[in-house]
């Protein structure tokens, strides 16, 4: 581990450096204007947070530090026998800025090998909820179980110097990646598969692991669970779960607490739930209609009956992104290749056909298009894995690759606690009224 470390501690002295003379020069320099409608309606727009990791992009999608899905997929290392790419490579990328060697993956996937033993008290801690209990109050639950590892909280109570706080931080994130896939698998075996446990296979790399643990052997779904938890790992900063995890991190809770806190959020229906909700609301589609193959017109008399109810059509929408998300298409790629004729497949392309007009026609839904939610539970459901209750763990295992190698970037550039300025509705009539000048507060 030492190798990446230093690696990145060179790499993080620079970065330091740089930020240091463009505050100096530039800190004083206007980057927008807040409208009074973004402070109530959730601050969309209001760029007020560094994210080192990606950056969205409204038309195009995510850049993972500049590179594009496609990208992604033609230069980040592979499984030997397969053709997407490893998310380690995506980690590193991450972490250090720049793509990774075959070496380099190798090195990762050993270094997360070497770290996954999950202590028994996480599976304890599990087992003690009932077991209707949703699999992602149990993940959260195994993550907070494991926060006794956490090298950041004793280093903490040590008296650790500041200047240490990237290297406590690096430390937990790479055990806590390590044992996130064992957790999930556990999670799963335990709900559905009457506690019948895998072992883990230490040759196997860390998606390919969480595949072979859940009891999915098969080498296409292996290669998928590679593409899945490359796409899913970061979505630039904003978004609830990312969002969550910085906030938290900077009043220095350990990584444990700071994930454990992001996956909260990603459990809501309006952020990383929407893709059970998209499985969901497609299997009451078939059985409403008495089809598993419905017509485009059978669709669309659906969505109109979902809007109608007061409901949101989950998949389909975004806070940023105005086109189809890259991530979807990543997945019909996906889909086209390995099961083009797939009956739920298609289900979800007609839905893509469909639903864009119908949102369009209602003049006030800023994207039509669908998100990475729409696609992934179709691709799931195809190898068997029809729990969609369990989707939101495997997107939280990935997500942690990317919040993750985020928390340890804010540590390492000494970002302070988070404390934006809030107001009252009473203060906001005075500021209109010429009475007060909260806004320069
Ligand atoms: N179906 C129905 N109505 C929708 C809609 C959808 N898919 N997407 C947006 N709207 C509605 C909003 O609820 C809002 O209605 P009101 O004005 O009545 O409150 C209006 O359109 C305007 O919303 P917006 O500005 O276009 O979108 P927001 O930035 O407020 O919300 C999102 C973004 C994702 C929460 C929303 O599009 C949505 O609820 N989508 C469905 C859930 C979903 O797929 N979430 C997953 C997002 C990706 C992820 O994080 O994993």
């Amino acid at each position: 581990m030492d190798l990446i470390k230093d690696r990145f501690k060179a790499k993080a002295d620079i970065a330091s450096a740089e930020i240091k003379e463009l505050l100096k020069e530039y800190g004083t320099r206007k980057i927008g204007e807040v409208t009074l409608s973004q402070v109530y309606q959730g601050m969309r727009g209001i760029t007020g947070l560094v994210t080192e990791t990606s950056l969205l992009d409204a038309q195009e999608g995510i850049r993972f530090r500049g590179h594009t899905i496609p990208e992604l997929k033609e230069k980040l290392p592979t499984a030997q026998n397969g053709s997407e790419p490893l998310p380690e490579g995506l980690f590193y990328l991450m972490l250090m800025g720049e793509l990774p060697t075959d070496e380099d993956v190798a090195h990762v996937t050993a270094i997360l090998q070497r770290r996954s033993h999950v202590p028994n008290h996480v599976f304890d801690a599990i087992d003690a909820l009932p077991i209707t209990t949703h699999p992602m109050t149990m993940y959260v639950v195994g993550v907070m179980a494991l926060q006794t590892e956490s090298s950041f909280t004793k280093r903490y109570a040590e008296g650790m110097n500041k200047k240490d706080y990237w290297d406590a931080a690096f430390d937990d994130t790479l055990i806590l990646i390590a044992r996130l896939p064992r957790i999930a698998a556990y999670i799963y075996r335990r709900k559905y598969k009457n506690s019948e446990h895998i072992h883990p296979n230490g040759m196997l790399d860390w998606a390919g692991n969480l595949a072979h643990m859940m009891g999915f052997d098969d080498h296409s779904f292996r290669e998928l669970m590679r593409l899945y938890m490359t796409i899913h790992a970061d979505h630039e900063g904003g978004n609830v779960s990312a969002h969550t995890t910085h906030l938290v991190g900077s009043a220095l809770s350990d990584p444990y607490l700071a994930y454990a806190a992001g996956m909260n959020g990603l459990a809501g229906p309006l952020h990383g739930l929407a893709n059970q909700e998209v499985i969901k609301w497609i299997f009451e589609m078939q059985e409403e209609l008495g089809t598993d193959d419905p017509t485009t017109e059978q669709i669309a008399a659906y969505v109109q009956k979902t809007l109608t109810s007061g409901k949101v059509v989950p998949g389909y929408g975004h806070a940023v992104l105005r086109k189809t998300d890259p991530r979807f298409t990543a997945q019909m790629e996906f889909g086209k290749k390995h099961m083009p004729d797939d009956k739920l497949v298609n289900t979800v392309w007609k839905i893509y056909e469909t639903v864009p007009p119908i949102l369009q026609s209602l003049g006030k839904i800023k994207n039509p298009w669908p998100n990475v939610d729409a696609h992934s539970g179709a691709l799931l459901v195809h190898y068997g894995l029809v729990e969609y209750e369990f989707y939101t763990v495997l997107f939280a295992v990935s997500r942690a690759l990317g919040v993750l190698a985020s928390l340890i970037w804010d540590r390492a550039l000494g970002f302070p606690l988070e404390r934006p300025k809030s107001v009252t509705t009473d203060s906001v009539k005075m500021w209109i009224a010429g009475q007060d000048e909260i806004w320069e507060a």
